[in-house]
């Protein structure tokens, strides 16, 4: 039996990002700066305490690559080139309609970038320390976060007062509940969504430009969710294959690998990667000064480009606890150095310390690969 009504919900998500482009259209004209993000590093709360809108700019389509690639080289990050390619041919209308763009030092590829994106537009990027286990770097972080604002301030022609930051802290505190709320739905076996629904609400909701009615709009889901499920509703079978998906961001791969996975009988019912669980399972402290708390919780992220990067183990292990799991599938973008050489220690320890079936997936945006990664995921999923 199919959920009533909710693929129509997954497909309004699916869509978001497209009628977003709208959206994005009327909130300039309301008079309202748009800053434009590439990761998850970036403190959204300090943007939205500057009464600014927030857009992630990571290109998550083949189509700009050709012309990213008259700058960039070739064997480069496919997720690097497509923002690049976006912004230099003018194709994004939230890159377009950006007063300023933040990005961080996160992987080489991105942080050089930064300085190409910086000839088109005004960038602001913020020196991101490359490990967590150290208070040097939390200082470091701190002091970012406080440039970030007075970036913000100068630029946008705002005060960022303490106030509107810990009124932001609280409503992003309430998105990750919500969206964690709803994430957590897959726990129960069998789940009662696929993981490509999931996976187009999880991307979808970062263009819901409204928080607050994107908040109320998640609880209306998740109570539908629920009361379907209980009422007898099984989407899922009992017999899929319990799918974990970690490693780099899937926007631009999803079609093509979360598709497979489940067109080959398993279901994917946790995400521990960006878009995912990765910056949602922790929140950010709101009894403490408010950019002490933003540094903390940000800097602990467990982006494979900290080193060490034992955070990202132990949220794996909770997660295939929490989600049941019966085998995990690492994507890597080619050309991702640091996801791709911690991929050995993935998967020492999700064969090892976890004792789960580890399948590794180097890919592009391309759809070349397409009947490779069927044939192996299928094999994969075979052998559980
Ligand atoms: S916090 S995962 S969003 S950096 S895939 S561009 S790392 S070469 S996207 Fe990421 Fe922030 Fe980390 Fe998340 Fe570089 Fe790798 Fe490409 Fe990546």
């Amino acid at each position: 039996m199919i959920l009533k009504d909710l693929p129509e919900i997954f497909e309004d998500f699916s869509e978001a990002r497209k009628e977003g482009f709208l959206k994005m259209k009327d909130i300039k004209e309301s008079g309202k700066n748009v800053v434009g993000i590439f990761c998850t590093y970036t403190p959204k709360e300090i943007i939205m305490a500057a009464d600014a809108v927030a857009v992630g700019l990571c290109g998550t389509s083949e189509e700009p690559i050709p012309d990213a690639e008259k700058d960039l080289p070739r064997n480069l990050c496919p997720l690097i080139k497509s923002s690049y390619g976006f912004a230099m041919t003018d194709k994004c209308p939230y890159f377009y309609f950006s007063d300023l763009l933040v990005g961080e030092t996160t992987c080489d590829g991105k942080k050089k970038m930064f300085e190409l994106l910086g000839e088109i537009k005004p960038v602001h990027v913020m020196q991101l320390p490359q490990t967590y286990d150290c208070s040097e770097a939390l200082r470091l972080w701190k002091n970012e976060i406080i440039k970030l604002k007075e970036r913000l301030e100068k630029d946008l022609g705002v005060e960022i007062t303490d106030e509107k930051l810990r009124a932001a802290i609280k409503l992003r505190n309430q998105e990750r509940k919500v969206l964690k709320e709803f994430y957590d739905l897959s726990m129960a076996c069998p789940p009662p969504m696929s993981g490509y629904e999931m996976h187009q609400l999880l991307y979808g909701s970062e263009f819901k430009f409204d928080r607050l009615e994107f908040i109320e709009s998640m609880r209306g889901i998740i109570d539908k969710i629920k009361s379907e499920y209980e009422a007898g509703s099984r989407p899922i079978s009992d017999k899929a294959p319990r799918i974990m998906v970690t490693g780099c961001p899937t926007g631009g791969v999803a079609d093509k690998v979360i598709k497979a996975i489940e067109d080959s009988g398993g279901v994917v019912v946790c995400y521990e990667n960006c878009g995912g669980a990765k910056e949602k399972e922790t929140l950010v402290d709101e009894s403490k000064d408010c950019y002490d708390a933003l540094s903390e919780k940000y800097l602990n992220i467990a982006c494979s480009v900290m080193s060490p990067n034992d955070a990202r183990y132990e949220l794996l292990s909770e997660l295939a606890d929490r989600f049941k799991v019966d085998g995990v599938v690492e994507i890597v973008l080619q050309a991702c150095h640091t996801y791709n050489v911690e991929a050995f220690q993935v998967k020492k320890h999700v064969s090892g310390k976890l004792g789960l079936p580890y399948l590794y997936l180097e890919t592009d945006y391309s759809k070349s690969d397409s009947g490779q990664i069927m044939t192996r995921v299928g094999a994969f999923l075979e052998m559980i």
